[in-house]
């Protein structure tokens, strides 16, 4: 930690690294795309997600995975990653955001990561989250969970400097949102409803003119709401969140995670904090990244990873050679 501390935030040459642990991931899901095994897939992306972890300079330790110890074998939450000789970091991974569009090909899924100083992720348990995002160049405070949506949407124009009626908001397309959904209709804005996979969403939300986004409302899981702010934390622009638990063991789970408040709402910056590092690589073909190309024995990825210590943004187009041979499983 003090290590970490002392250089100021994370050394900047894991930008490359966690860069190639979302391509490993994205091309290990790839090869399963469209085959409508979710499960298969997942564990593709898992397998190769660890197996590169595996390979760097740190002390990680996993804080958002793919469950708890007894419920997963592999990038579960506590589990220690890396050679375990550099410094202590914090890992959230989400190997396959979007199962079910990957087990569809269907656009968006990608493979995520995130990676902090100790203590930088929030320890969110899986269950749901609420949350609110919007991109940068807003004055801050303007958007709040707990307003009904249409003021937020009337705040968000006139920061824009648009109509209501020029403002569009993401939703995930799930019965719990019908609500939601006729709020912002009736408020007068647009609503683009994804499938799955709002870790994408949130991130829209950063370049409007381009993704035709503004703002991300509704319920998605707690996990994807850290790496979703771990994202932001790095491009710049404002999220909450607040847990959403379903069950009376949800909130002991919390608790015991240490989220004793689970009324609580976490700013951004709460939920990421510190030097953060964000790459996600597509795995189909989406509006934030293309997905994974294979052409013989090569694959082409393209992977956005970001520093939230200097705010760069990196694209990297990747090509591999001799996928599906002994150097590449
Ligand atoms: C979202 C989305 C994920 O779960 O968080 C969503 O980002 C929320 O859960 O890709 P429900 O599916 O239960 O609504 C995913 O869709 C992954 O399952």
């Amino acid at each position: 930690m003090a290590e970490v501390e002392q250089r100021g935030g994370l050394e900047r040459v894991l930008v490359l690294e966690v860069a190639r642990v979302t391509e490993a991931a994205a091309i290990g899901a790839a090869k399963l795309r469209g085959r409508g095994d979710e499960k298969a897939a997942d564990k593709a992306a898992v397998d190769a997600m660890r197996r590169e972890l595996a390979k760097i300079h740190i002390k990680g330790r996993v804080v958002i995975g793919e469950g708890e110890m007894d419920e997963s074998p592999m990038l579960y939450i506590g589990e220690e990653v890396g050679l375990g000789d550099g410094p202590d970091v914090d890992i959230a991974v989400d190997p396959l955001e979007g199962t079910t569009i990957c087990a569809k090909a269907m656009p968006n899924a990608l493979a995520v990561l995130a990676i902090a100083e100790r203590g930088g992720l929030l320890n969110a348990p899986d269950m749901y989250m609420d949350k609110i995002a919007v991109g940068p160049g807003y004055p801050d405070g303007v958007i709040d969970l707990d307003a009904p949506p249409a003021e937020n949407l009337a705040r968000l124009a006139k920061a824009k400097g648009a109509a209501i009626s020029d403002v569009t908001a993401c939703i995930l397309d799930r019965p719990r949102h019908a609500e939601l959904i006729a709020a912002v209709r009736n408020a007068g804005a647009g609503v683009q409803l994804i499938p799955d996979g709002d870790i994408a969403g949130v991130i829209w939300t950063t370049d409007p003119a381009e993704t035709g986004i503004d703002v991300y409302f509704g319920i998605g899981g707690a996990p994807e709401g850290v790496l979703a702010a771990a994202a932001l934390r790095c491009i710049g622009g404002q999220m909450q969140g607040r847990l959403h638990p379903l069950k009376k063991e949800e909130e002991t789970r919390a608790a015991a995670m240490g989220i004793t408040d689970i009324r609580r709402k976490f700013t951004m910056e709460e939920m990421a904090s510190g030097d953060v590092i964000f790459s996600a690589t597509g795995v189909t073909d989406g509006s934030l990244l293309d997905g994974v190309h294979f052409r013989g024995n090569f694959a082409e990825t393209e992977t956005v990873v970001m520093r939230s210590k200097t705010g760069t943004v990196r694209r990297i187009k990747t090509t591999f050679r001799m996928i599906g041979t002994k150097a590449w499983p």
